[in-house]
């Protein structure tokens, strides 16, 4: 039986593939496995039917058989772990891999989400103007010392992982703010991950239920 996820009805990305559905859907294809997605209203995210799969009403959630689970990281983690292709068998390889999927969602992702909230929630406030350079700033920090790492390596540690699909779906939020392309090496690692056939497949999934959505 194909797993189900969720995702927005309606996403406010508008089909730019940056809410948290899109890491799972590509874990997904790169491994291969169908899937049924359920698209889900806002308000239906906080009703009880949804909270009972998610206890913070948010999207994705994962049902496979018995099995819910939320949170996408958890979600990509699941998926890789039971399918090969995603995490290298070789154990030190695989705890590494797993280090970087840590550390796109609790290093990389926190100072990108300051971001995200400060444009969004605070850009009324008589201090967004003094703050926003020192929350850039914070990015750029990690940046600096992402691409560094990275070089003029591919992917993060040899062979695409599970590591490389959560950063660079991290990394995807930055587009727009113009912050990824002053790092040449980063925006062409995110170039490469999106150049991927798994990843175009799940992007177009995702544009094609906006699309569907948002007409009428
Ligand atoms: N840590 C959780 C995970 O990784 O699964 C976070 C889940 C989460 O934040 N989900 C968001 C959500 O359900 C959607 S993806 N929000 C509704 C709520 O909390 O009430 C976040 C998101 C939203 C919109 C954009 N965008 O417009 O670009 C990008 C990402």
């Amino acid at each position: 039986m194909s797993p189900t996820i969720t995702a927005f009805e309606n996403s406010p990305d508008r089909g730019r593939g940056l809410a948290r559905d899109m890491g799972v859907r590509w874990a997904l294809e790169e491994i291969g496995q169908p899937y049924d997605v359920r698209l889900v209203s806002f308000s239906e995210m906080k009703g009880p039917l949804h909270r009972a799969l998610h206890p913070f009403g948010q999207i994705p959630t994962y049902e496979e058989g018995g099995l819910v689970l939320f949170e996408s990281g958890a979600i990509v983690l699941h998926i890789a772990e039971r399918h090969a292709g995603l995490l290298p068998d070789k154990p030190e390889a695989r705890a590494r891999a797993l280090a970087w999927m840590f550390a796109a969602l609790s290093t990389i992702e926190p100072p990108i989400l300051d971001l995200t909230i400060a444009v969004v929630v605070e850009g009324n406030e008589a201090w967004y103007e003094q703050r926003l350079p020192l929350v850039k700033e914070r990015i750029r920090d990690r940046l600096r010392e992402m691409s560094v790492r990275l070089g003029d390596a591919d992917w993060l540690d040899g062979h695409f992982s599970a590591g490389d699909l959560m950063m660079i779906t991290v990394l995807r939020r930055l587009k727009g703010s113009g912050l990824l392309d002053e790092y040449q090496n980063l925006a062409a690692y995110v170039a490469r991950g999106e150049a991927r056939p798994a990843f175009r497949r799940a992007f177009d999934a995702q544009l094609a239920a906006f699309a569907a959505t948002s007409r009428g």
